[in-house]
Parts: structure tokens; sequence; C-alpha cells
């Protein structure tokens, strides 16, 4: 059903179309500025992998720095779409993310910064809580003010904006647990240099 196209992750093939859109899960909307040219990158592959359980290594994020979304696109379960809905326009309007597609009908939402939806909130049952998902700033500022926001909107503390060094040297991030008990991150990698100055008190 809606759930699983929304969140089906592991698969090879295109996810199908949503009842009643004119897009696919992952893909740009036609409305786009391009026309919807790249409407083709809304494959996943990420079954093909074993799933990582730690985080970037420096030299793999040195390599990346150029990909402006280190995500493609990423689903949660919540209990409550309509809370959770709220929690994330919050909590990501700071990294300028906001509701690009939603489905309130089947009670899910698609968050992205420009106009393909990269961050899908669904409610369904059974519930699975617990899912990591970390969000690529451009700047340490922008990791303080997601943790800040964060907790405004009523997200658990889970380790407060700073350097992660045995994840690597320049591994800034903040955490936040949001409604249903799901681990969310705000991270940059770059040296401090590159970034936005000292790191904040
Ligand atoms: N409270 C920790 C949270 C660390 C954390 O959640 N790390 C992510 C990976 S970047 C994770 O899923 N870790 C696995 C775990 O904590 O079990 C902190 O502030 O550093």
């Amino acid at each position: 059903m809606i759930g699983a196209a929304v969140l089906g992750m592991q698969r090879e093939r295109p996810l199908g179309k949503l009842p009643g859109r004119d897009v696919s899960v992952g893909e740009l909307r036609r409305d786009g500025p391009d026309g919807g040219r790249e409407l083709d990158r809304g494959r996943l592959h990420l079954g093909r992998r074993k799933p990582r359980r730690d985080c970037l290594s420096s030299r793999s994020v040195a390599a990346r720095r150029t990909i402006h979304h280190v995500i493609d696109h990423v689903g949660v379960n919540v209990r409550d779409y309509a809370v959770s809905r709220r929690f994330y326009e919050q909590a990501l309007e700071p990294l300028g993310y906001s509701v690009l597609i939603a489905f309130d009908e089947y009670k899910a939402a698609g968050f992205g910064q420009e106009q393909k939806p990269v961050f899908w909130v669904g409610q369904r049952e059974p519930l699975g809580t617990g899912t990591h998902v970390a969000f690529t700033c451009p700047d340490r500022a922008t990791v303080q003010r997601f943790y800040d926001a964060a907790l405004e909107a009523g997200g658990r503390d889970n380790g407060p904006p700073g350097l992660r060094e045995h994840y690597h040297a320049n591994y800034y991030s903040a955490f936040a647990i949001d409604p249903d008990g799901n681990n969310i991150e705000a991270v940059i990698h770059a040296p401090v240099a590159d970034a936005d100055g000292p790191t904040p008190a």
C-alpha cells in the first residue's frame, strides 16, 4: 500500500506511482524548473549494498563534499501523522526543508529543499521506531539552529551540537529524538576553516 511504496527503501526497481499523483517517490515534480527531465532519478539502488551501521569516514566524506544531497531520500514510520508533520516542519525549517508533497489521505508527506522530496514521514502499523537519519548542514551554525528548533518543537535531547571526534576529526553534529523515538541528526563534515568559524559555545 502507500506506506510500502513511500517507505520501501530496499527495492531495486522504480517505485510505483502513488495513487492520483503524477510523481513517484524520489522523482522530481513535473512542474519543477527542469520540466521533469530528471524523473528517472527516482530509482532506488539501496538494496545492493549492505546497510552501513557506522557514520561516514572522513575519506568518503571528503570525496563527496560537493554533493548537495548526501542522502537521496529516506523515510520514517510515525505514530501520529499530524503531530510528526508539525514536528518536522518546525525542526527542519532552519535547514530550508518544507513539505513539497503531502498525501494527507494516506498520512504521508515528503519534505525537501527544492522540488524533490527527499525525506518522508508516514504513519503506518506496525510502527517501527529508532530510525536514524542524518541531514547535511551547510555550516555549524545550522547544526545549532536545528538542535534548538528540534527541542523547541518538543524533541528530546540526544546530544548537543559539538565535535564527535570518535567519528572523525571534523564531525560536527547534534542529535534529537523525535516524537516517536527516531534519532535525528544534523551534521557537517567540513573542517572549521571551510565551515563558519569557531565552534559555538
Ligand atoms: N548521543 C550521541 C548520539 C550518537 C548517535 O546517535 N550516533 C548515530 C550514528 S552517527 C547512531 O545511530 N549511533 C548508534 C547508536 O547510538 O546506537 C551523541 O550525542 O553523540
